[in-house]
């Protein structure tokens, strides 16, 4: 490591906005902080998944009827001890998980937040090689301190995130989390074992020439749709189109290209998912609300933000667009004029 390089660790921003906003108490920062440890943990079994036999089907399938990968497991059980055996969360609902998870002790009880996770998101990636991801989202408990958390502490819109996150375990592994005041990223430096501040006040570009969509998927879009991504297609220079089309199958790594370098992500419903596949809760609102402090847009239809929708149901799930502003005006016309 250069020794000239001022390097700023996760532990050491948390601390620095803390200083900057004199009434917090310093409990966000510390489950971050927690986050960061779990992630660390995951990440040491991701790199080295081909070596101790951990890759392949678990046997079993999760509460969606999906097949659930060892290391999804495995992750779930990390980020559910570091956050247990803390005291900056009082419960965890988690893709992996039917239930809410309360954590319910002495301690737990007098935390402020609750998490919700996608502990392994991208599963299907994992026996290739490809990157996975972490996703998380943490909301101020409605519910008073002092008592256990419950439902109504998780069923809260996108609206009320106090906080939220991903880590992807790729080339390198990156950290990025929003809070309203801004989005930035911590890449792990491996040789200190610390997250590092890598891409400080992240913005999406306004604009890009990406777009992300499972185009198997083509012949089950609704009409409005498979118009936009022919639109996408077009050969228009003028207008930089066709546009690079970029799907890697796992939601944190192609929406955190999309974030850096401009461009859009969508996962509509189809004729026989109307509701799409991706989850509200631990999928949708983080990525809508990272993407959104950045300065872009998600929606779950013309008009409709996916942080207003009002959850029902842990495991629920929408529609989701998602990217660049001015690549999301322009789906909306389409989805407007449908
Ligand atoms: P998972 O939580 O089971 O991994 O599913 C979510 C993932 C997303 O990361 C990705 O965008 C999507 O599933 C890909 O689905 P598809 O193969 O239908 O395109
Ligand atoms: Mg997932």
């Amino acid at each position: 490591m250069n020794p000239q390089r001022k390097i700023m660790t996760l532990g050491e921003f948390t601390i620095q906005e803390l200083r900057n906003f004199p009434a917090a108490t310093g409990e966000l920062s510390g489950l971050l902080r927690d986050i960061g440890l779990a992630a660390k943990r995951v990440n040491v079994e991701v790199s080295q998944a081909g070596l101790v036999d951990i890759l392949g089907d678990a046997g079993r399938i999760n509460v969606q009827g999906e097949d659930v990968k060892k290391l999804d497991i495995f992750s779930n059980q990390q980020f559910i001890s570091v956050l247990q055996g803390g005291i900056n969360c009082a419960g965890v609902g988690s893709e992996e998980n039917e239930d809410i998870l309360v954590f319910d002790d002495p301690l737990s009880n007098q935390s402020k937040y609750v998490l919700l996770m996608d502990p392994l998101d991208g599963s299907g990636n994992i026996d290739v090689n490809v990157s996975i991801g972490t996703i998380f989202s943490v909301h101020r408990r409605v519910t008073p301190r002092g008592t256990p958390c419950t439902k109504d502490d998780f069923l809260q819109p996108g609206n009320c995130v106090v906080a939220a996150g991903y880590i992807i375990y790729g080339s390198s592994t990156i950290l990025v989390y929003a809070t309203r005041r801004g989005v930035n990223g911590f890449t792990l430096d491996p040789s200190i074992g610390e997250f590092c501040l890598s891409h400080p006040n992240l913005k999406c570009p306004p604009d890009g020439n990406i777009f992300s969509v499972n185009l198997g998927n083509m012949e089950k879009y609704d009409e409005p749709v498979k118009e936009y991504v022919r639109y996408c297609m077009h050969r228009d220079p003028g207008s930089g189109r066709p546009y690079t089309h970029r799907y890697i199958g796992s939601m944190v790594a192609d929406i955190h290209r999309n974030l850096i370098k401009g461009g859009i992500f969508i996962y509509p419903g189809t004729s026989d998912r109307p509701s799409g596949k991706l989850r509200l809760l631990y999928e949708c609102n983080p990525m809508a609300f990272i993407v959104e402090v950045a300065g872009g847009k998600a929606l779950t239809a013309a008009g409709q933000r996916v942080l207003d929708v009002q959850p029902t149901a842990i495991h629920q799930r929408t529609p989701m667009y998602i990217g660049s502003r001015h690549m999301m005006e322009k789906l909306e016309d389409f989805l407007t004029n449908a």
